[in-house]
């Protein structure tokens, strides 16, 4: 057994290699993040600074994974405005975008979908600057989604 877990965990890690979604808030207030898929995961707190993460996956039912942001608690059940940053694996890559409801939460902020290798997302001033706002990337990437406290370029 012991020369043969090392090689299956190898194994393991090479086909399942996967990364993972992040979202990072760089502002000053708590915002606050739902995974919904066919389910609602719960409300996810992230202070100045901090970080909710969850790998990439798919929903047997929904297919792809919504990730809802709002500035508000509780604000994904009260009509706030809901900024989402969804995506979706397919096979070997995964696509992703960016849009709100309800109004844009983070209007003069910075908000922005980056991987490593795969296509950005940069919304300026929290506004849809118009234009494709999908891109993709290779799912064993992670995938970035970052509120700043301020506009940027
Ligand atoms: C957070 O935002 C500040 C500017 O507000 C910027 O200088 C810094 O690089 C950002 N940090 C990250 C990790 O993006
Ligand atoms: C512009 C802005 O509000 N930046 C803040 C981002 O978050 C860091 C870490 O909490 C703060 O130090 C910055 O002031």
């Amino acid at each position: 057994m012991r020369f043969v877990i090392p090689s299956l965990l190898a194994f393991a890690t090479s086909v399942t290699a996967i990364g993972n979604t992040l979202v990072f808030n760089n502002s000053t207030s708590p915002i606050y993040v739902w995974s919904v898929s066919s389910t609602v995961g719960p409300q996810q707190t992230v202070v100045s600074g901090g970080l909710y993460m969850e790998p990439l996956h798919r929903d047997e039912n929904s297919g792809g994974i919504a990730i809802k942001i709002t500035k508000k608690a509780g604000g994904l059940y009260s009509g706030d405005p809901q900024q989402i940053f969804a995506y979706s694996i397919d096979n070997a890559q995964v696509w992703y975008d960016l849009s709100t409801v309800f109004g844009e939460p983070f209007a003069g902020q910075r908000v922005e979908v980056t991987s490593d290798t795969g296509g950005s997302i940069i919304w300026p001033k929290g506004s849809n600057p118009g234009g494709s706002q999908v891109k993709v990337a290779s799912s064993d990437e992670n995938v970035w989604f970052t509120v700043y406290g301020a506009p940027g370029v």
